[in-house]
């Protein structure tokens, strides 16, 4: 049995962040990425320790200022309590965003703004105060709305057990008016609500140019999809592509709200969907040498790291992220045919599988040890034992590619006989020939996790993959569903490999087409159809509404033709 990665133990271990490095941010001029001045191949006789500086030196040389782009508020809105919107709430149109200049605020009085749509960024106006004397300083609070929720509902008593610092909400003093306020931190939203706290009796306040200021790695829409494509295909292509396009900043982040962090399963999904929109191969390059500059010292890499201050390595140790670099590293020297990368960090992408390989029991089964984790989902009570073996083998068949691409085949030939051992050890252990389908785990659970990335991994022949896919997932009403869009990705993925298409669509539009009709305007980190208050950190003001692992549909459609 795998080593469940509970909530707490993830959470302790988040908090466990170790700083590898510290070297300054260089910012470069977009376009000149091919200028690096960090070598790309190290001298002879190169330490690990400096072959791990060279490498975050290499990543810092690549780092952008994202572009920005000022937008201006469309109207001003009211929520409305609806039990019949998902989102538990309506926005109402009060007037035009125009029709704030008209309004002197006081004491007590509020106004929400609808920027009519997502965006990472920052927001500034300018506030000017009115009456018989500016006489002392004036208190606003801000809350920022990824979804009507944040501005609408009271954000305490708080449940979570994530920081509240991210609950997405500032109280500021501004003194001396008039002046330009533009609020240093950078927010995800479409509405933000502010409310005069306080000024003193002698004046109002009035404010003027409002503005948000986006910001994001990319700009522009990708180019258009073929002519007479369904427009529901059209509307789920434009939100993954939105979710994207925020999540691209420095690095790619999992959430422009939270965490703000580059996460490796998050960033192996957006740099593929990236290519087919907003193709930026130096901005996956930094990141791929981020996680290689702050790998642990037997060279695993980790779920996760920080990139400000400074780069900064960090826990969980999921091993399927770990894995996934491999992944990552094949997908981009395919789109970018940068095969330099591919030669500096094959090695690494092979260490990850050396790691993963010594964990196989004398069953041949992967196991975890204590101390880390596989991710897989976040519903903690599943079994992940056959999956990880999915993983597995999905990932050595990407190394087994990637040496082919770069010439470097002899290096992993006995992997190609493990390959066929890993795969035959998962079809022996976890497919049940009777009942066509795939379990895991002592208990012989079914999941859709499991059936997935035992298909995935090629452990179950192409009409195998078919009927599991059916008869343990789809209609098999008992399985175990997935709870995030991650998961949920990755069954499409395995339904396309195997030739349900046409079910890999139906999915698609039931799960993403889902939370479109249920208002994103960004796709989400988690969704449960059933229950618009989910949340596996205890409070649904902590979820992201713009979520890297959500953006895939436009991967679909535009890599894998899915149309
Ligand atoms: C959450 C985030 C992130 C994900 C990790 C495992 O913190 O949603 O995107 O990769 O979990």
């Amino acid at each position: 049995m795998i080593e469940p990665l509970s909530r707490r133990s993830l959470l302790k271990t988040l908090g466990a962040t170790t700083a590898l490095h510290a070297l300054p941010a260089v910012a470069q001029p977009a376009g000149s990425e091919d200028r690096a001045t960090i070598p790309l191949h190290g001298e002879l006789g190169e330490t690990p320790a400096q072959q791990r500086a060279r490498w975050i030196a290499l990543a810092q040389s690549l780092r952008r200022d994202p572009i920005e782009r000022p937008e201006p508020p469309i109207a001003l809105v009211r929520p409305v309590a609806d039990a019949s919107q998902y989102l538990r709430w309506r926005m109402e149109q009060e007037a035009p965003a125009t029709a704030l200049g008209d309004r002197l605020l006081h004491r007590g009085d509020h106004f929400l703004l609808d920027f009519g749509g997502h965006r990472a960024g920052y927001f500034a106006f300018h506030l000017i105060g009115e009456g018989k004397s500016v006489d002392s300083p004036v208190r606003l609070k801000l809350t920022f709305g990824e979804v009507p929720g944040d501005v609408a509902e009271p954000l305490y008593p708080y449940k979570g057990q994530l920081s509240s610092a991210w609950l997405p909400e500032e109280i500021i003093t501004v003194d001396f008016l008039p002046q330009r306020v533009r609020l240093p931190r950078r927010y995800a939203f479409r509405y933000v609500k502010v409310e005069v706290l306080d000024t003193s009796p002698n004046f109002g306040v009035r404010f003027r140019d409002v503005q948000a200021i986006a910001v994001s790695a990319t700009h522009g829409e990708p180019a258009p999809l073929p002519a007479g494509t369904q427009e529901w295909i059209r509307q789920v292509d434009a939100i993954g592509a939105r979710t994207l396009r925020d999540c691209m900043q420095t690095s790619f982040e999992d959430g422009p709200r939270r965490d703000q962090r580059l996460w490796l399963g998050d960033l192996r999904l957006q740099a593929r969907a990236s290519y087919v929109t907003y193709p930026n191969y130096y901005l996956v390059r930094r990141c791929l040498f981020l996680f290689a500059g702050l790998a642990r010292e037997d060279g695993m890499v980790s779920a996760c790291v920080f990139e400000k201050p400074y780069p900064m390595g960090s826990e969980p140790f999921l091993n399927d992220y770990s894995a996934l670099f491999i992944s990552a590293l094949l997908e981009l020297t395919r789109a970018s045919k940068d095969l330099d990368t591919a030669r500096e960090l094959f090695p690494l992408a092979k260490r990850q599988m050396e790691i993963l390989l010594g964990r196989l029991d004398q069953d041949g089964v992967y196991r975890v040890p204590q101390g880390e984790y596989i991710f897989i989902d976040w519903n903690r009570q599943l079994d992940y034992t056959a999956a990880a073996m999915g993983v597995l083998a999905y990932t050595l068949e990407h190394l087994l590619e990637l040496a082919d691409l770069i010439g470097r085949a002899v290096d992993v030939q006995p992997y190609k006989a493990k390959l066929a051992q890993i795969r035959a050890t998962a079809h022996a252990h976890f497919y049940d020939k009777d009942r066509k389908f795939c379990f895991s785990g002592e208990k012989k659970e079914v999941s859709w996790a499991t059936q997935a990335w035992m298909v995935l991994g090629g452990c179950v022949s192409r009409e195998e993959a078919q009927a599991c896919l059916r008869n343990g997932a789809l209609t098999n009403a008992t399985s175990v569903k997935p709870s995030t869009p991650y998961l949920y990705h990755y069954v499409a993925e395995a339904l396309v490999v195997c030739g349900l298409r046409r079910e890999a669509l139906e999915l698609i539009q039931q799960y993403w087409g889902g939370m479109a009709a249920a208002g994103a305007d960004t796709f989400w980190e988690l969704y449960d159809p059933a229950d618009s208050t989910y949340s596996p950190y205890g409070d649904v003001h902590i979820n992201s509404f713009c979520h890297a692992w959500s953006c895939t549909p436009t991967w679909f459609f535009r890599d894998q033709k899915l149309l």
